[in-house]
């Protein structure tokens, strides 16, 4: 079998970049590990930077977030018993983010492909990469008793964190910074309406919580817990306890409580592994880089590294022109690093250190009072949570 671009990988990722080539003629297979159902299953990220529902467009798999997506102009931060409003949309100019959870965003390209009758083959095993430091690059998997083959002319590693294209590269080829935090996120989904119109990001001395909605009849919420705490520990009763001792009196008040169908801890890491190219393998998305979801980048950074290498293979495919593709790592690589940087900013800032201490919690709390004053400050966080220009 052969295609022009071999996508590992059937996340936001691997879908978006399949859609983008797809209006353009570029014949992709897209091989994922799992299946259709496990990758529709996870719930993760919830809030789109402009950048990423205009690519959306582009792909053609916008029509139900138009729909259905809710546009938000603000945040608000809580501590010292009080919400305090981001105006985001007044301190960037009218820029807003969309909250559309990740799960729709996944099911929307993967009805788009289906649709569109191109090829996704599931539960595949032994993905393996081949050839991608020569000229003839091809992929090999196992599914059915039988091994496969597909020759190609790229590979787009889109198969996250723990996938095997960053793992094929030599390790003296890669250079990888990381940073592990001491708590994880233990995260809720019900079927109840959120506590406030717009996201709520608390910082308290029982640690972070975070309220978050996927419709006005489906909340998302999370709280800080220890980085090796058993999701079997937490009741829905004593999730809903500890989350409003960490709201504000009047929001807490307004939590409607309600049975969780999805409960999950999450653990937080900052990770860049650099550069994101090798040869003829790309690397995409999570296979790259991790933030921790505190700056709701994650699912947006995959998105703009979509765009800059569907970029370089549009003008490949076109023009015979490699310029696009020689410049994916250092122009994806810059506004990474931004992100991971405002992720780190918003996850020192907003949760407990317990080895930082008292002081250190005056130091956030101090931290946040100037920022919510300060019209420099809000705006530099409003610039970077809707998203800084590609
Ligand atoms: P993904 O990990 O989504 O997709 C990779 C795909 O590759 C998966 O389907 C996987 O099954 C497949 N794969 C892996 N190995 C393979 C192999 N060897 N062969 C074939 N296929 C293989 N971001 C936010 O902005 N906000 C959040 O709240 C948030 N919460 C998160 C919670 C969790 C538990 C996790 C893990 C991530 C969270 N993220 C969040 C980040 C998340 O949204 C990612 O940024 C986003 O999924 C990135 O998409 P992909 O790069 O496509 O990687
Ligand atoms: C979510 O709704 O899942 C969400 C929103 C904002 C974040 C992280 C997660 O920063």
């Amino acid at each position: 079998m052969r295609t022009q671009v071999a996508i590992i990988g059937s996340g936001p990722s691997g879908l978006l970049l399949g859609q983008l080539l797809a209006t353009i003629g570029v014949e992709t297979i897209i091989l994922e590990r799992s299946s259709r159902e496990h990758v529709l299953g996870r719930v993760r990220a919830g809030v789109l930077e402009q950048g990423t529902v205009d690519l959306l467009g582009e792909a053609g798999a916008a029509d139900r977030l138009h729909a259905e997506g809710l546009q938000h102009s603000g945040i608000s931060l809580a501590f010292d018993g009080r919400l305090h409003r981001i105006d985001l949309t007044g301190l960037t100019g009218g820029k807003h983010v969309t909250v559309y959870g990740q799960t729709e965003v996944t099911h929307d390209l993967m009805d788009k492909r289906e649709a569109a009758g191109l090829v996704t083959v599931y539960e595949t095993a032994n993905v393996a990469l081949h050839d991608f430091g020569g000229a003839s690059p091809f992929v090999t998997y196992d599914k059915d008793g039988a091994t496969h083959r597909i020759d190609c002319d790229f590979i787009a590693g889109c198969d996250g964190y723990h996938g095997v294209s960053r793992r094929s590269v030599p390790a003296s080829a890669l250079k990888t910074f990381e940073r592990q935090y001491p708590f994880g996120w233990l995260g809720v989904l019900a079927e109840v309406p959120p506590a406030d119109h717009e996201l709520i990001y608390a910082n308290h001395e029982r640690g972070f919580a975070l309220c978050s909605m996927r419709s006005p009849h489906r909340s998302r919420y999370y709280v800080q817990c220890p980085a090796d705490e058993r999701v079997e520990a937490w009741s829905d009763g004593r999730f809903w306890d500890e989350l409003r001792r960490r709201l504000p009196p009047q929001t807490a008040a307004a939590v409607t409580t309600g049975p969780s169908f999805e409960k999950s801890i999450a653990p937080l890491r900052s990770f860049v592994a650099e550069p994101m190219r090798f040869g003829l393998l790309f690397l995409v998305g999570d296979a790259a880089h991790i933030v921790p979801p505190t700056g709701a980048k994650g699912l947006n950074l995959a998105a703009s590294d979509v765009r800059y290498l569907f970029a370089g293979l549009r003008e490949f495919f076109s023009e015979r022109s490699k310029a696009g593709l020689d410049a994916y790592s250092s122009r994806a690589l810059a506004r990474v690093w931004k992100a991971v940087r405002f992720s780190w900013w918003m996850t020192t800032m907003l949760h407990r250190f317990l080895e930082t201490g008292e002081f250190g919690q005056r130091i956030q709390e101090a931290e946040l009072d100037y920022l919510v004053h300060s019209k420099a400050a809000s705006t530099a966080l409003a610039e970077n949570y809707v998203g800084l220009p590609y």
